[in-house]
């Protein structure tokens, strides 16, 4: 059966777009943190949805279930198959063409398997800005990013994947293709079909195409990094420049001493700017279509006004573009540190502001004393209320060691206090394999029945992804 069913594969692709060796399976079987591994009966390199929609219904036909990626660059093993070597990875990096840019419209018709930064880089050629931007944009595709609906450093001001999101082209598990590639900013035509894909973690369907948002690229931008004593004063300054600088402001990330600490020893020409080690480092970027001079004199002065009211210390207004380059690349420098570091615990959680002092004060207190000498590596999208709550062992502690023993316990710990803060145990990494327990603790019985009365009327076989976000 497995040699009809590949060679059935081959007649729709073409024998070079079916990996079924060893050596050339290998590259698609890992994630990037290299915590899940698996096994595969081939991968496959489609070109057209065509070719896609082919494939699922000889899937659908055979009961083999496909495991959708893209880059593989996802935090929570969504893009690893299982163990068993009977499913198929689909992987979509030859589907990369951008299909049309409508310039009236602001929006840009793309494939699946376009890498992120290729497309940023096509809309800056035509003087646009596509705002989605996250460390791993040089190998991450777009359909991943969708299917993670991801979240990244733009989103204070543009919303995460889903809100630039117009419209879809999807092949559902039956093998039908679905082509909701409308531009539209509004359709209520009932259920919301668009914004059920997306975030789905290729569970629903597989994302082919889409239509996303464009705007107009800015022409003046502002980086500076600032010292700041407590979480409490960041979110006062945070709201300080939300009303002084409204839309202008377009991006604030929270370093704690502990991830620069780390930074610097895996990274050393990555020294903070700042001065004296403080306690956190903010980045703050201010962007706008009104002069570079008109754009400076606002940051100087609520800086200033910060200054005054004894919210920060110290700022650095980087002074051209290669020194605000340096600044970003020391706050994304911190997941590369971890790895470099060795294995580690993520927690890609969401609290709201009002509760984010409170947050990190009790769980940093339950933190240091259950787990003495334990790194507390909290980064992330403060703005958003998104913190990036990571823990690496004590100094001269085997991380895998450690991780066996207390990774449980550390996930309780966190995600208690995550719930008593009302907040989300994942803000923009998704579920995948890693967290598909901690969904089921912490989704709520009535969500998580939703979710899987959804999975079984899209895909009653379970042939897309199984196992990952939702078991049925
Ligand atoms: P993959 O990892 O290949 O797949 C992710 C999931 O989507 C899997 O479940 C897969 O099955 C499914 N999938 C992929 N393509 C499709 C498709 N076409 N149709 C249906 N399902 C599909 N994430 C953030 O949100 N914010 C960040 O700031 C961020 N920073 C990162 C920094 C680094 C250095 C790294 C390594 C990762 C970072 N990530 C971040 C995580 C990751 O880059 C995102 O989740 C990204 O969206 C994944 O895209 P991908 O193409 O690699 O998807
Ligand atoms: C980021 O914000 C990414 O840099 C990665 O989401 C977070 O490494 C992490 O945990
Ligand atoms: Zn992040």
């Amino acid at each position: 059966m497995r040699s009809e069913f590949l060679e059935e594969l081959i007649l729709i692709l073409g024998h070079p777009n079916v990996l079924v060796d060893d050596d050339d399976k290998a590259p698609y079987l890992n994630d990037w943190r290299k915590r899940y591994s698996g096994k595969a009966l081939a991968i496959t390199l489609p070109k057209t949805v065509q070719e896609i929609a082919q494939i699922v219904q000889l899937c659908a036909k055979n009961q083999i279930a496909i495991v959708p990626q893209g880059g593989h660059t996802g935090f929570c093993g969504g893009a690893t198959p299982d163990n068993t070597g009977a499913q198929i990875i689909l992987n979509l990096k030859r589907m990369n063409a951008i299909r049309e840019i409508d310039k009236a419209n602001q929006t840009i018709t793309l494939e699946a398997g376009c890498i992120l930064q290729a497309v940023q880089d096509k809309a800056a050629d035509q003087d646009f800005l596509f705002p989605l931007s996250l460390g791993a944009e040089g190998s991450c595709m777009i359909g991943g990013n969708l299917a993670t609906n991801a979240g990244g450093t733009n989103v204070l001001r543009y919303g995460n994947t889903r809100d630039l999101c117009l419209g879809l082209e999807v092949v559902t598990a039956k093998g039908e293709i679905w082509n909701g590639l409308k531009g539209l900013r509004k359709d209520n035509t009932g259920y919301d079909l668009r914004d059920l894909f997306i975030g789905s973690e290729g569970t629903l369907g597989i994302i082919t195409a889409a239509v996303m948002k464009l705007y107009p690229l800015p022409i003046s931008q502002w980086t500076t990094l600032v010292a700041i004593d407590s979480i409490e004063s960041t979110i006062a300054l945070l709201n300080l420049f939300q009303k002084r600088a409204t839309s202008l402001l377009t991006g604030f990330e929270m370093m704690t001493q502990e991830s620069l600490t780390l930074n610097e020893k895996h990274f050393p020409h990555m020294a903070n700017p700042l001065q004296g080690n403080p306690p956190y480092t903010i980045l703050i970027e201010l962007s706008d279509h009104e002069s570079e001079e008109h754009v400076r004199q606002l940051l100087e002065t609520v800086l200033e006004e910060a200054f005054e009211a004894g919210l920060i210390s110290d700022a650095v207004i980087a002074n051209n573009l290669s020194q605000a380059n340096s600044f970003w690349h020391m706050r994304e420098h911190i997941t590369l540190a971890q790895a470099e570091e060795g294995a580690n615990l993520k927690h890609d959680i969401t609290i709201p502001l009002s509760s984010l002092d409170n947050f990190i004060k009790e769980t940093d207190a339950q933190m240091r004393s259950q787990y003495p000498g334990v790194r507390i590596i909290n980064f992330g999208h403060l703005g958003d209320g998104n913190l990036h709550y990571n823990i690496a062992p004590p100094l001269g502690v085997d991380p895998k060691a450690f991780n066996l023993i207390h990774e449980k316990p550390i996930h309780e710990l966190i995600y208690a206090q995550v719930e008593r803060c009302h907040g989300s145990i994942s803000a923009e990494h998704g579920v995948g394999q890693l967290k598909l327990e901690d969904l089921r603790a912490h989704k709520g019985e009535v969500a998580h029945e939703l979710m899987k009365t959804l999975k079984r009327a899209l895909d009653p076989q379970n042939i897309l992804n199984p196992h990952k976000v939702v078991s049925i």
